[in-house]
């Protein structure tokens, strides 16, 4: 090839990458720590593609010691021939921008064999990059520098009798904000994958300052996924799994009733997780009312003037995970996230594959279906009543229709607008006393927690109801509490907890969150639920006064004022008066909330049941590592507040 055609070439592909550089946001979403970790699922996708295609069934992920990341797969290995350009095929993996490979386009996991997509991206957002490739005889290197302006040579290093290929790669610091992978990410999505991709040994390793290992392999595949869901609770019913073909769609799925009446339904589209659900999930959802209710009335269970059976009921301690392969032409997302599957012809399909070996499941297992059948009744004819209970109470009623249940702890707030209130509920009564003189009294009601809210983990709903704290919180918001609840109905729209930041405060945090997450869930879902953020410090210099929410401010703001300045740890808000606390914390033009998220249901579920167990060691890690993990993971800092 003539030397000018091949200057020409190159000059395209640096400034494909540069493109690359310019705007990461448009390849890889963002540059913060989920932005970081795509670079991770780029390249981990290649690896799994290879083994999708039926080679090599093992991965190993390395998080090195100098900050950067090792994946290293045993399929073929890259092609190190060189290609008609004159490059190796590695070379055009990591230097060549592919056309898919637009952040919102991931329909090529759909296709299996589309390699080496994200490569280049990831090198281009990378300071440095090592290729090694092995083909049961030599073991090659190529590396890359500064983004791929740099480009080394193929060499061979060494003999090897393994096959495959290994990429590492650090994280260019002056793309990313954060470079630091973290290492529970990176478990969580892997084992997800082990477990959609049965028989993958993915082994995950951490040579950082706090070693650590981990293995994932799950012959069973979502049945294993089921039951790694439901570890900590007692089964109604096995595993029930089955797979079917429709329309070029593969549809597999696990599901289990648990002795709970929540619902877990995870699902997956092309192996990645579909948050926001989807067509898939209406379809399977959609299949499971029409079934059931068809079974118990074919069988007598419901007589001919009785209501059907409601979703609600019929899905009452399920848990499933579903997962759909959708062909590329097909796929489409929906959401500002793109976690939403829009495919129109997967609910249909998912329906009739579920329906079908549902039915079948059905009349094969007939005493199991008769006790299920009754056991959704059951939490149909439990709904009904806790719904006119509460209607009648309700009726019963005044216009001040919580006054009159809850004893005098209730500070209210004199709005009658239940989108405009907000309910602190704070730590210790002199917080509380602060609270109550500070706040705006229009919109802002107090409830002052006294001593120690109960933990709810192992609680039932009986057990609940009568503990009085929690008791007083149910009837404050006056939205029901469990399946009964309703977060519609809350008197109101924000319900902030506000305690001390020291060890006791993210206790008494983490065993409301506990509480709210068991027995009021929509509130978390419905992003109602806040925690109020105190400041740590107080700085007071001639005159004026900062307040400082972490070290790092506390740090800037010294360094700022350099000298003369007086500072106060802040160490509880029962040492704050009125106006500060008010300044601080509460008032809604300038304090700072973060917003209680579930970060992934599945997570949380874990977490609390694992965690806030009977053992008190692991209570005590949990809380410290809560503290952390929740600024970063399950929280963000509400939006605007008018
Ligand atoms: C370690 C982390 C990430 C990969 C392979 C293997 C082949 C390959 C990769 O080929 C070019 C395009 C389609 C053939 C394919 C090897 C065929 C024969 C491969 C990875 C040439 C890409 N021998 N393993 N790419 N194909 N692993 N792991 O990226 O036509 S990328």
């Amino acid at each position: 090839m003539p030397a000018a055609a091949y200057d020409e070439n190159s000059i395209v592909i640096l400034e494909g990458l540069e493109a690359v550089r310019k705007r990461p946001g448009m390849y890889i979403g963002s540059t913060d720590r989920k932005g970081l970790h795509h670079l991770v699922w780029e390249i981990l996708d290649n690896a799994i593609d290879e083994a999708l295609n039926g080679y090599g069934d093992e991965i190993d992920i390395t998080l090195n010691a100098d900050g950067s990341c090792t994946i290293k797969d045993y399929g073929r290995g890259m092609p190190v021939g060189a290609h008609k350009s004159g490059k190796s095929a590695l070379e055009v993996i990591f230097t060549v921008l592919h056309a898919g490979g637009k952040f919102t386009d991931s329909t090529y996991k759909a296709s299996g064999g589309l390699h080496g997509v994200g490569a280049s991206v990831v090198n281009a957002l990378s300071s440095k990059v090592v290729v090694q490739v092995r083909d049961g005889k030599d073991l090659y290197e190529m590396d890359f520098a500064d983004g791929g302006k740099h480009t080394g040579t193929l060499k061979k290093i060494g003999k090897t009798r393994e096959t495959g290929s290994s990429v590492t790669f650090w994280p260019d610091p002056k793309i990313f904000k954060e470079t630091r992978f973290s290492y529970s990410v990176i478990k969580e999505r892997v084992q997800e994958d082990a477990f959609l991709l049965k028989g993958l040994k993915i082994r995950l390793k951490d040579d950082r300052e706090n070693p650590k290992e981990d293995e994932f392999v799950y012959e069973d595949g979502l049945k294993a996924f089921v039951e790694e869901l439901d570890t900590d609770h007692e089964p109604l019913t096995p595993v029930i799994s089955f797979e079917g073909e429709n329309q070029g769609m593969k549809i597999q799925v696990a599901f289990q009733y648990v002795d709970t009446y929540q619902e877990t339904l995870l699902s997956f589209t092309n192996m990645v997780r579909t948050r926001d659900g989807g067509s898939h999930e209406t379809g399977a959802r959609q299949a499971l009312t029409k079934t059931m209710n068809e079974y118990a009335r074919k069988n007598g269970f419901l007589k001919e003037k009785d209501k059907s059976m409601e979703g609600s009921d019929i899905r009452e301690g399920l848990t499933m995970v579903l997962h759909i392969t959708v062909p590329e032409e097909l796929l489409q997302f929906e959401g500002q996230t793109k976690e939403k599957l829009g495919t129109p012809q997967a609910k249909m399909a998912v329906d009739q594959v579920v329906s079908e070996h549902l039915r079948y499941f059905l009349e094969e297992n007939k005493d199991l279906a008769e006790c299920l059948v009754r056991k959704m009744i059951k939490a149909g004819q439990a709904r009904q009543a806790a719904r006119e209970a509460r209607e009648k109470a309700r009726k019963g009623k005044g216009k001040n229709r919580s006054e009159r249940i809850i004893s005098g702890k209730l500070v209210h707030a004199q709005s009658k607008d239940a989108r405009k209130k907000e309910l602190y509920l704070v730590e210790g009564d002199s917080a509380g006393g602060s609270a109550k003189q500070g706040r705006d009294s229009k919109y802002q009601a107090i409830l002052p927690l006294r001593g120690k809210v109960l933990n709810t983990e192992h609680c039932s709903l009986d057990v609940v109801e009568k503990n009085e704290e929690l008791n007083t919180i149910i009837h404050t918001l006056d939205a029901g509490v469990g399946s009964n609840f309703d977060a519609k109905d809350s008197n109101y729209h924000k319900v902030i907890i506000m305690t001390d930041a020291d060890d006791d405060g993210a206790h008494i945090q983490n065993l409301l969150l506990t509480f709210f997450y068991r027995f009021m869930r929509p509130l978390i879902e419905e992003g109602m639920l806040y925690i109020a953020l105190p400041p740590l410090f107080r700085i007071e210099k001639g005159g004026h006064e900062y307040y400082l929410y972490s070290n790092e401010e506390l740090e800037a703001k010294k360094a700022e004022l350099k000298s003369g300045y007086s500072i106060s740890r802040y160490k509880g808000l029962g040492e704050m008066n009125a106006s500060q606390l008010w300044d601080t914390t509460m008032n809604p033009a300038t304090r700072t909330l973060l917003r209680v998220q579930l970060d992934d249901s599945r997570l949380a579920e874990k977490r609390i049941t694992s965690l806030m167990g009977e053992r008190a060691d692991l209570r005590r890690s949990w809380i410290e590592e809560n503290v952390v993990f929740t600024l970063e993971d399950d929280f963000v800092k509400e939006e605007t507040h008018a």
